[in-house]
């Protein structure tokens, strides 16, 4: 530490005598970042302030987040915790090793994927012991400690993570139909030629089909969570049922 502010206190100086006409105090600071932002091979410890995370609400597959913007004092990383009941929890993915400075769109894979639509805490972690490697298992082992804003807070945010199928397989409004409560919902809808109705059993636990009056499809059983696609190639009006609940009807009206 002694070692460290002498080096600041020269580089100070020489700065100063460099430029005499600027005002002591801007050059006080200039000089400081500079020295603590290169700080480490003289034995010092990184900087964990000042440190943000960015990062907006999102859609996913389960498998991977995007943090908009991440700033580092130092080299670092981007944790993403899960939710504890509003506040980050246990760490369940982080991204390699991130350069002091400004990093945008970086991917953290999860290794443990979400099903759910969750929140997760993408937090900034500091390499403290400098070795490149995410250090952080409490109690343990929390060498990596989190970086902190430049009020003294934690940097981190918490994200709204949507984990749909719809994401990769969007289809056109007004086609989806939810199988719930013994009941087909929408139960009567209009769509245009050419355009899939995707039907989905959303029940906790009971099966069920998607079967036309006139024998043009037959889902099967669909299990909850299962889910079933017509394609509809002409006009008309088509009715529908579940076999194995036939007080359940539906229809969909095709424009052409
Ligand atoms: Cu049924």
């Amino acid at each position: 530490m002694k070692k460290r502010l002498a080096v600041l206190v020269v580089a100070i100086g020489l700065v100063a005598a460099a430029c005499s006409s600027s005002a002591t105090t801007e050059t006080t600071t200039t000089t400081a970042e500079t020295t603590t932002t290169t700080g480490g091979p003289d034995g010092g410890m990184p900087e964990t302030a000042p440190a943000s995370v960015i990062a907006e609400d999102q859609t996913s597959d389960g498998t991977a987040i995007v943090i908009k913007s991440v700033d580092l004092p130092a080299a670092g990383f981007i944790a993403v915790h899960a939710d504890n009941d509003g506040s980050p929890g246990a760490v369940i993915g982080h991204s390699d090793l991130l350069p002091a400075g400004t990093s945008t769109d970086v991917s953290v894979v999860l290794d443990t994927p979400i099903n759910d639509d969750s929140v997760l805490w993408p937090m900034a972690h500091i390499d403290m012991d400098e070795d490149g490697e995410y250090t952080f298992v409490p109690p343990d082992n929390a060498i990596d400690v989190p970086g902190l804003t430049a009020d003294g807070d934690v940097a981190m945010v918490p994200v709204k993570v949507d984990v749909s199928d719809e994401a990769s397989a969007p289809t056109a409004a007004g086609s989806e139909i939810s199988i719930k409560n013994f009941a087909f919902g929408p139960a009567d809808i209009t769509i245009s030629v050419g355009e899939t109705v995707r039907w989905t059993n959303d029940e906790d636990s009971i099966g069920h089909t998607t079967t036309s009056d006139d024998g043009i499809w037959n889902s099967g059983m669909l299990n909850p969570g299962d889910t079933f696609e017509q394609t509809f190639t002409e006009p008309g009006t088509f009715t529908y049922f579940c076999s194995i609940h036939p007080s359940m009807t539906a229809s969909i009206t095709v424009n052409g």
